[in-house]
């Protein structure tokens, strides 16, 4: 199934950056902020055992309904948030439920100096 995740905008000041993720989809979602390598572009990340990319580095996500953070993920038109501290650099932002990210769900931000 193809699926995507955009963020608008693309590319915003380092600092406290706020996520606010609707899902205007038909299923459950969720936003993990991982690190993008130098090098490295985005959707290119293996999936692993039960169809999941590797969360390690995770800077934060948005995966609660009408909430802040971690939770068991962002229902059919609901939507939910997160507030981190990011550096300058690039970073990936995907959903990791059970083979979205090899259906397209991953974008990239770019946060400037
Ligand atoms: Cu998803």
């Amino acid at each position: 199934m193809r699926m995507r995740l955009s963020v608008t905008p693309s590319q915003v000041p380092s600092g406290t950056v706020s996520l606010r993720v609707v899902n205007e989809g038909v299923t459950t979602h969720e936003v993990v902020v991982l690190p993008l390598p130098s090098g490295q572009t985005v959707g290119k990340r293996d999936e692993g055992p039960g169809q999941r990319i590797d969360e390690a580095g995770s800077l934060g996500e948005a995966s609660h309904d009408c909430g802040a953070g971690e939770g068991k993920g962002i229902s059919p038109g609901s939507t939910g948030w997160t507030t981190l501290k990011l550096s300058p650099g690039r970073y990936e932002l995907v959903c990791n439920f059970p083979g979205h990210y090899a259906g397209g769900m991953y974008a990239e931000l770019d946060v400037t100096g």
